[in-house]
């Protein structure tokens, strides 16, 4: 088996780092009854409503595919009011992360460490905000947190949003690698065809409001990372890389 040039893991955030898309969803109601708009998203719900990445367009999606009193607001003060829900929901997000709602999915934290002590690079290419990735990773690795990773892709710097490719190629270009030394780690078919898109060998390890998505492309499909060390990464990319230089 030659050996793989694996030499950079990319993580997405929700639902791969952490699972965190019910924490999201009761800051989405959060903000709503805050603001008196009398909608409620449940969970079937916001299983349908995650294939829009990005909170403040999952709003705005919502509101103009339900909400048939829409069309009275102005442009306006319809974006003023998915501002103000947004800024809303991310504060409670942030709070109920820094009680202690989400931790680090199992073996996430293993494969980190066990990439940086081999000389890896790591990077995070989300869609989500970054008061978000912030109150997630220093609760779980330390105010320090942001020297483990050579670059972070998220929705501020990357406004474009999955499945777009749009925050793979930014954070390819800042680690300046090939994406063929490049695993991506992802938990959903929106992350899934960002990173492929990008040219990214991706693993997932999918959650409940993502399990039924279509995973055809990945390289592998695990229920979590808790079995998989850097050796298996290391086989599963060589294996890939042969294929690839096997194709006429
Ligand atoms: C998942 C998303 C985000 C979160 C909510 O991001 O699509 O929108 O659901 O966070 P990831 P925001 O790419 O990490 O899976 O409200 O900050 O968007
Ligand atoms: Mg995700």
């Amino acid at each position: 088996m030659s050996a793989s040039t694996l030499q950079a893991l990319i993580f997405d955030v929700d639902g791969t780092l952490a699972d965190t898309e019910s924490a999201h969803l009761a800051a989405f109601n959060r903000a709503f009854a805050e603001m008196g708009m009398g909608w409620v998203w449940d969970e079937a719900l916001y299983t349908e409503l995650l294939d829009i990445s990005g909170g403040k367009e999952r709003i705005l999606h919502y509101w103009k595919t339900t909400r048939a009193d829409m069309r009275e607001v102005g442009a306006m003060a319809l974006n003023d009011t998915v501002n103000q829900l947004h800024a809303l929901k991310t504060a409670a997000y942030e709070a109920a992360v820094n009680d202690g709602a989400v931790s680090l999915r199992p073996g996430v934290l293993k494969l980190m460490d066990e990439a940086l002590a081999q000389g890896l690079q790591l990077a995070i290419a989300t869609t989500t905000s970054p008061v978000n990735i912030a109150a997630l990773m220093r609760r779980a690795i330390g105010a320090d947190w942001r020297l483990n990773f050579t670059a972070i892709g998220d929705a501020s710097t990357a406004p474009v949003k999955k499945p777009h490719p749009q925050v793979y190629l930014q954070m390819l270009a800042a680690i300046q690698l090939s994406p063929t030394d490049c695993i991506a780690l992802e938990d959903s078919s929106n992350g899934l065809r960002a990173a492929t898109a990008a040219g990214l060998a991706t693993i997932i390890t999918p959650t409940t409001y993502t399990a039924h998505h279509d995973f055809g492309a990945a390289l592998r499909v695990v229920p979590d990372l808790s079995q998989v060390n850097l050796a298996q990464l290391r086989n599963w990319h060589a294996e890939k890389q042969t294929s690839m230089k096997a194709k006429p």
